[in-house]
């Protein structure tokens, strides 16, 4: 394993860990309003995917996208506005935390409607193919997508048409309240992307490693031999659903049980046992983390308001 690179790994998951922290804290305070969905428990998988994305490539996300898009590389001032619905948010506080988007970047949200990126990744991946580009569309969703219809009309799509799609479902075992075996008679995901003729697997999504490991091959095998494919992330999300969930649907101790898989915890304990990390790298990678979240809130609590004149501006209707 290479030093830098595992360090790099590890202080993305921080990155995204101790933003949402803060955005939960901020939530508390009255600062941030509306939905706000905790990535927490989940960073392996956004942080684990990003290294086998280039910048040609797009990423499509669901409302639970702050990690993806911090992993992509959009500035955590810009998102933290986003969440305040300041005018200098990444959306321009017209979004807030279910609508982080950032063309530059080929980040193309963050959607508050389940599998509604689905489509949206499968028209992308139709563009590249019609235009001749190279790049690959990494569309990411939950569990709870596989019951919609746009999981099956996108799948098939980008299946007949061969279509450079990476579909990762992050399985983290909950959509809302409601598992898996609760909405679905076949509960293995992998055999319903197979069903629709593409490859699928499943990686461990505690385990930024393998996440990584699979998606450079995934990736990869998409943008060569051309068509989609299909990967399980097999994660868990520590916080409630929301900020508003009492979290009745499951226990104290199945939570707990997970999280001694912390995707952050059990790579610390992997890097120090391989001599790759000591107390002062991580004691100095926690200052800088600490440093770039109290920046983003010091830049959103500093953004403007829109002003009060813009607020039909992309309103459709009258
Ligand atoms: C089409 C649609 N139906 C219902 C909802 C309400 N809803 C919001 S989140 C959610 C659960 C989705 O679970 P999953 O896809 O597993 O994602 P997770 O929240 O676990 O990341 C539901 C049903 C919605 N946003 N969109
Ligand atoms: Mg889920």
């Amino acid at each position: 394993m290479d030093r830098d690179h595992a360090h790099g790994l590890l202080r993305e998951m921080l990155r995204i860990r101790r933003f949402e922290e803060k955005a939960a804290e901020l939530y508390s305070l009255g600062k941030i309003r509306g939905f706000l969905h905790l990535y927490i428990g989940e960073e392996a998988v956004a942080v684990g995917a990003m290294p086998a994305l280039g910048p040609e490539d797009a990423i499509v996300s669901t409302y639970r996208e702050h990690g993806h898009a911090l992993a992509r590389g959009l500035p955590a001032g810009a998102l933290m506005a986003e969440l305040y619905g300041k005018a200098s948010g990444c959306s321009r506080g017209h979004g807030g935390s279910m609508h982080f988007f950032d063309v530059s970047r080929r980040f193309y949200g963050g959607y508050a409607i389940v599998a509604g990126g689905l489509p949206i990744a499968t028209g992308l991946a139709l563009a590249e193919k019609m235009q001749g580009r190279a790049g690959v569309v990494a569309c990411f969703f939950g569990d709870g997508a596989v019951d919609e219809g746009e999981f099956s009309e996108s799948l098939n799509l980008a299946a007949l048409w061969k279509l450079p799609v990476v579909f990762v479902c992050e399985n983290n075992l909950y959509a809302m309240g409601t598992t898996l075996a609760r909405h679905q008679a076949q509960t293995d995901i992998r055999l319903k992307a197979e069903a629709h003729g593409m490859p699928a697997e499943a990686v461990d999504g505690m385990d930024v490693l393998a996440v990584e490991a699979a998606l450079r091959h995934t990736v990869e095998a998409t943008r060569s031999a051309g068509g989609p494919r299909f990967l399980e992330a097999r994660t868990y999300r520590f916080r409630a659903h929301s900020m508003a969930d009492p979290e009745l649907y499951r226990t104290k101790e199945e939570v707990e049980q997970w999280k001694r898989r912390d995707p952050i915890a059990t790579f610390l304990t992997r890097l120090r046992e391989q001599a790759l990390l000591t107390d002062a790298d991580l004691a100095a990678m926690a200052a800088t983390v600490e440093g770039e979240i109290e920046a983003a809130v010091a830049f959103a609590e500093a953004a403007p308001w829109e002003p009060a004149e813009d607020l039909t501006k992309d309103v459709y209707t009258p």
